[in-house]
């Protein structure tokens, strides 16, 4: 074995993923249970498209269960997605199905990768292209370590048809827009109107309504979509992510057609 050739090995297969990844069709921020899901039914339906995680690892919220007991928790809804994806679940009561976290976060990324997604870890989203009359376009990218190391060194661009916000609580991406760009959301205020307390039942009613393109060229996921729209948090019951997923990926479709 020659050091050089894993070095090249490695370095060519990842420049030739990142160069393929520069015009996408669908970009996905945040690789969370919204966004791989999200991958997943894009892939799976002939979409070129990828995630840029910030982290090391993917899975967002997921691994941590509730409060740390790697456990989550779907309704009749969520669980039908784990069982296409072939992730078990053990019912708990009528309604309340019980996952393994860890289960639940690496099948999503398998199933994700194995449909065609590209998966990019160490990316952190710090801005978005805009293009035709303020129309998200593109994503602004850098290395997660040097915001973290806070170098002073320019990001690269990629172009892509629709971006897809799955940034979790934080909506980073509807903020940028918001705020540097002063752009209007589709909100009753035009703007980001904040998540409220937790009240499971009416978060997980609420995250499928708020799942939409939220500014042209711009669909919000998952907790971003409920933090966008003012609606509940819902605590460690994953359905409304892994069904807000798949909805913004048969949203994005329609808009690609
Ligand atoms: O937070 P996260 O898991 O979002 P989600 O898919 O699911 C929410 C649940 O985990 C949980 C919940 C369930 O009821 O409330 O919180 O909506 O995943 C979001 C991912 O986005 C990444 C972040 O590291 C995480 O893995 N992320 C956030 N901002 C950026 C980003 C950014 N600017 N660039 C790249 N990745």
């Amino acid at each position: 074995m020659d050091e050089v050739t894993i070095s090249r090995a490695i370095t060519e297969s990842y420049i030739k993923d990142l160069l393929e990844a520069m015009e996408l069709d669908v970009a996905i921020v945040g690789a969370g249970p919204a966004g791989m899901a999200a991958a997943y039914y894009l892939a799976r339906g002939g979409v070129k498209t990828a995630i840029f995680e910030k982290k090391l690892s993917v899975g967002g919220g997921i691994w941590g269960g509730g409060m740390m007991f790697n456990k989550i928790v779907v309704q009749a809804e969520g669980k039908e997605i784990l069982d296409e994806l072939g992730i078990s679940t053990i019912q708990y009561q009528e309604g309340y199905y019980v996952a393994n976290a860890v289960e639940v976060a690496s099948t999503l990324c398998s199933v994700a990768v194995k449909a065609g997604a590209r998966i990019f870890n160490l990316l952190s989203v710090e801005d978005v292209v805009i293009r035709e009359a303020d129309r998200v376009s593109g994503l602004v990218l850098n290395w997660s370590a040097v915001s973290t190391a806070n170098l002073h060194i320019d990001p690269l661009a990629i172009r892509s048809k629709i971006v897809i916000d799955a940034t979790g609580h934080a909506c980073e991406i509807c903020h940028l827009v918001t705020e540097k760009l002063g752009g209007k959301l589709r909100t009753a205020t035009g703007k980001i109107i904040g998540e409220k307390p937790m009240w499971a039942e009416i978060g997980e009613k609420e995250i499928l309504g708020n799942t939409k393109e939220v500014y042209p060229g711009l669909i919000v996921a998952g907790m971003a979509a409920s933090a966008v729209f003012g609606s509940p948090r819902m605590g460690p019951i994953f359905g409304g992510m892994l069904l807000s997923g798949k909805k913004a990926a048969q949203i994005a479709m329609e808009l690609l057609k």
